[in-house]
């Protein structure tokens, strides 16, 4: 049995939605990590620096990586996507974030978990409790104590049905 992880899926340069469902496959494709079922699609208003708006979706999978070899799992489908590194809030073909992974906590200079600003995030929020009523947000709070800035809500419009998995 493996560790249940959610992440996080985003895109908004070029063709998004072809982007989220290569990024479904590819991760699907990786030794150790199987895509289970996915929250529908939301186009959302960017968080950052002026720019497109993104697709975000988040899937749950099944892995029997570690939390640092998930990590480098996400970011090789980054690269095989294109996604360039240079500005930290800036445009990308495709973001994947670790958000959780079972009720682990990770506290390390290049990877947090639970992510920590997914309960800051309407864009992760609204997808993630499409697949689980009482995810594990940082500090111990609860998706139901949260008090979610109607902006950040206003800003996540369903797009499509769930992503392709299996
Ligand atoms: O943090 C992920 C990349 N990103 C996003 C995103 O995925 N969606 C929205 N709506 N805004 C964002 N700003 C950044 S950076």
């Amino acid at each position: 049995m493996g560790t249940k992880a959610y992440l996080a899926l985003g895109s908004n340069i070029g063709d998004r939605l072809e982007h989220l469902r290569e990024a479904v496959r590819l991760l699907d494709e990786t030794v150790g990590v199987d895509v289970v079922r996915s929250s529908r699609i939301y186009e959302t208003d960017p968080v950052g620096p002026p720019q497109p708006a993104y697709l975000n979706a988040v899937i749950e999978v099944e892995t029997s990586r570690s939390p640092r070899e998930l990590l480098e799992a996400c970011m090789a489908v980054e690269d095989a996507l294109g996604r360039v590194r240079d500005e930290r809030w800036g445009p990308r073909t495709m973001d994947v974030d670790v958000l959780t992974f079972d009720e682990q906590a990770v506290d390390e200079p290049d990877l947090q978990i639970p992510h920590p600003r997914m309960h800051e995030r309407g864009f992760v929020l609204v997808p993630l409790g499409e697949l689980d009523d009482d995810p594990m947000l940082p500090d111990g709070r609860t998706l139901s104590s949260l008090r979610i800035p109607p902006d950040a809500v206003l800003g996540v419009r369903p797009f499509a049905p769930p992503l392709p998995v299996g």
